[in-house]
């Protein structure tokens, strides 16, 4: 009885920590098209600091949520927000005011209907395989370029995936991750 409770519990919890994690690379001259993207409520950005210059990760005021890493420096580096509250939030590097993103949350719904899926993916940018990890079974992983066009599509049955970019033109991509009841989009950029 208390092992079907307990388990009832882990799955209720699951359920709400089922989101999505975006990583972006921190680093100086990094490009805003890495650092902006949109996101579901309830997903988490993930930085990871990808050089030896101390960074701060700090959103600006008038943001929909506030944040700030405080000063890290080293490769090894890394900060985490769970975003919660739909709308826009700046942020910036404390230190290097050119190191900014923008990141917006929409609510689940007003991106489609059942979409919790819980993956992470990295790197991103990638430069030759793209990990995708997941705490579903990934049924199906479609890759577009920005015009629509599909450029790999692969049915799996495992919640691991690698995506083998080497030979892709650098560039912006839609990744479409596939679960058995939900499917999300991802922004993934080629090096
Ligand atoms: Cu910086």
């Amino acid at each position: 009885m208390k092992a079907k409770l307990l388990l009832v519990l882990l799955l209720a919890a699951t359920g709400l920590s089922a989101q999505t994690t975006h990583t972006i690379s921190w680093f100086m001259g990094v490009p805003s098209s890495q650092t902006t993207m949109t996101i579901e409520v309830g997903d988490t950005v993930k930085w990871t600091w990808d050089d030896t210059a101390p960074h701060t990760v700090t959103s600006q005021a008038g943001g929909a949520e506030s944040f700030n890493s405080g000063t890290l420096t080293g490769n090894d580096k890394e900060f985490s927000h769970t975003f919660t509250v739909e709308g826009s939030t700046s942020y910036r590097c404390n230190i290097h005011a050119s190191m900014q993103g923008t990141i917006t949350v929409q609510s689940v719904a007003a991106v489609g209907d059942n979409k919790v899926i819980d993956f992470q993916y990295y790197p991103n940018p990638v430069t030759d395989v793209l990990t995708i990890t997941s705490g579903n079974i990934i049924n199906k992983v479609t890759v577009y370029d920005m015009t629509g066009r599909v450029i790999m599509t692969s049915t799996a049955d495992t919640p691991n995936v690698k995506i083998y970019m080497d030979s892709f033109v650098a560039g912006t991509y839609i990744v479409t991750v596939n679960s058995e009841k939900a499917s999300k989009n991802i922004t993934v950029v080629k090096k």
